[in-house]
């Protein structure tokens, strides 16, 4: 064989193993969205009962199967009976002791009685399940979900029984090269079925999705669009807010879509005055009930406008986590215990760092006047040459957007943390990405948060050419942490590459243990509150010398489990750069920072 048929062989090989590689990946279908304000739903939350398979055995005995001895001599390696019980939403790892660093495969099992309805169909939806979810109903497999945090959803119209079914979910939270995150990342990797999990019942066609949001650049008219799913896919839709008294008409298309569009004098949200509405959709077959908010944001020269005005963004980075509990959070009770201390900061806006986080605190930040900055967990090393990342980053993106986009809260859509200029295929890949996520949504800031920079001579260098692709230049930096000062805080110069961009710090900090008192308030390696105090004060002694500072935001709120950190006295499987230990005591560090967003 001539040496150019053997490359056309190998690469039409390649070819067909990665289709098969991408079409075995099944993503689960696109979710329904609001999911809260349905009426027929079943919530499956509660007990289930779970088997541990650190071998993953389960495959190759296929436990889904719940196969119970027949004659005398049978019997199964597996069985659900009797098997410990943990609870849905949550993660494993904090359930029982013996689970802390699991990273591994767990089998869920759940049963529910169903009496079918002619007419209705049925959908199983799960909030999420991290990281790699299979599903199999009454023996059979009904698909799998790649993603640890945005929802996902079945349709079982035809296969749910009458009578029990056993709904039984394999998770697999074990890390991959091309994961998303991939391999290494600086929290805790609570897997599980981590969020809810209900049967929803709807009419034959229902309104599967809706945008409902202010055009980009205007203040008083909505453009956006209804989506029904069913086999009437053409009908009178109706948008209505009350309190507007408006009521705005439409008609879906043989594809079931509706562009619409009207205007009206809103109250706009902001957080001063987090003003929400009741929006009603309404289609022939369907009606859904919404909460929602109007307003506009948008980059103009080197300001950050939010509805026209320019903002100081005063904001605070979180992970997902309920401190007290040290369990992944997911309920509003978490939620408030993590936004209430970030409003009690002086916070105008929360980044959920580091993925999508669950849709409770999202609505909840928007309720409390919290602007929210939500990011795709494209972190640090990503394999971006891959041949399944695209389609993984396309999915995760289009799936965060399709749940928040409606929640006027939602002012950032980030999409990659500290990628690496050297990493191949990443500005390609994430410029593309960027593409996409304006395409979907051209409404919100669309960012890439680096951290390609060089400090030599308290010069401090900012370039990364991502940054050209971000509608801000934000920067993660660590002088007086990770990297000593070399100078004057007040003194140093920053030379930012994109000198006509807003330019927002998206973190800072250092690390302290509440109350340590274990050495010299100058050195850092006794964790003290006092060094890291300092380390506030140079800060924001530096703020005032940063070009174009729309904002900054600490690295962070809550101390946060991360079994990396292995300092035996100090950390203890703690990230303590916590403005507030995990029990919620005030470092020195946290009066700093309230005193600077005062002073905003
Ligand atoms: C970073 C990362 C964040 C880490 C933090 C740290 O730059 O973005 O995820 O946890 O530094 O504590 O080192």
């Amino acid at each position: 064989m001539s040496k150019y048929k053997k490359t056309a062989k190998k690469k039409w090989i390649l070819a067909v193993l990665s289709l098969i590689a991408i079409l075995s990946h099944t993503y689960g279908q696109t979710a329904m969205i609001n999911v809260e304000s349905r009426d027929n739903k079943m919530s499956l939350n509660g007990e289930w009962k779970t088997m541990i398979d650190p071998a993953n055995s389960g495959e190759y005995l296929q436990v889904w199967q719940e196969k119970t001895p027949q004659k005398k001599t049978d019997f199964f390696e597996y069985s659900f009976e009797g098997a410990p019980l943990l609870k849905v939403p949550g993660d494993f790892n904090s359930q029982l002791r013996e689970l802390t660093h699991l990273e591994g495969i767990a089998w869920y099992k759940k049963s529910f009685n169903y009496s079918r309805k002619s007419g209705k169909r049925l959908f199983l939806h799960f909030g999420a399940v991290n990281y790699l979810a299979n599903v199999y109903l009454n023996g059979e497999k009904i698909g799998s979900h790649e993603g640890g945090f945005t929802p996902f959803q079945f349709e079982i119209t035809d296969i749910v029984k009458e009578g029990e079914n056993a709904l039984i979910v394999k998770v697999d939270n074990r890390r991959h090269g091309n994961g998303l995150p991939g391999f290494s990342f600086d929290w805790l990797n609570f897997g599980g079925i981590t969020r809810d999990v209900d049967l929803i019942e709807t009419n034959d066609t229902y309104i599967e999705d809706y945008t409902i949001q202010l055009k980009k650049g205007s203040l008083n008219t909505v453009q956006g669009s209804i989506q029904l799913n069913g086999t009437k896919p053409s009908q009178k839709v109706k948008v209505r807010i009350p309190e507007l008294d408006l009521i705005h008409k439409a008609k879906t298309d043989e594809d079931g879509i509706a562009n619409i569009e009207f205007t009206s004098k809103f109250e706009l949200w902001s957080p001063e005055n987090p003003k929400i509405y009741e929006v009603i959709i309404e289609s022939e077959t369907d009606i859904v009930k919404d909460q929602i908010g109007f307003r506009s944001i948008e980059v103009k020269g080197t300001d950050i406008l939010l509805n026209g005005q320019p903002i100081f963004i005063k904001a605070v980075n979180i992970h997902e986590e309920n401190p007290h509990q040290g369990s992944r959070a997911h309920s509003v009770e978490d939620a408030q215990v993590l936004l209430n201390a970030a409003k009690e900061l002086g916070c105008n806006l929360v980044r959920l760092a580091h993925y999508p986080h669950s849709e409770n605190t999202v609505r909840e930040a928007e309720k409390m006047g919290l602007m929210v900055w939500s990011e795709l967990p494209i972190y640090q090393h990503i394999q971006f040459e891959d041949s399944l990342v695209p389609q993984k980053m396309e999915n995760m993106l289009k799936e965060m957007i399709r749940r928040d986009k409606n929640r006027c809260g939602v002012v950032v859509w980030a999409l990659s943390n500290e990628t690496y200029p050297g990493t191949p295929g990443r500005n390609d890949a994430l410029i593309e990405l960027t593409q996409q996520c304006r395409a979907e949504d051209s409404t919100r800031l669309v960012v890439h948060v680096a951290n390609t920079q060089t400090y030599k001579d308290n010069t401090f260098g900012v370039s990364d050419s991502l940054y050209l692709h971000s509608d801000i230049v934000a920067v993660n930096e660590y002088i007086g942490w990770y990297i000593p000062w070399q100078g004057k805080p007040s003194e140093t110069q920053w030379h930012v590459a994109f000198p006509n961009k807003p330019l927002f710090i998206s973190e800072f900090g250092g690390e302290a243990m509440y109350g340590s008192q274990g050495g010299p308030e100058d050195e850092a390696a006794y964790w003290t509150e006092g060094y890291q105090e300092k380390i506030y004060v140079d800060q924001v002694e530096m703020f005032n010398k940063v070009p174009n500072l729309v904002g900054v935001c600490p690295w962070l709120l809550f101390d946060y489990k991360s079994p990396g950190r292995m300092h035996t006295v100090y950390q203890q499987g703690y990230n303590r750069k916590g403005l507030l230990s995990e029990k919620g005591d005030k470092k020195k560090a946290w009066y700093v920072m309230k005193e600077y967003f005062k002073s905003k």
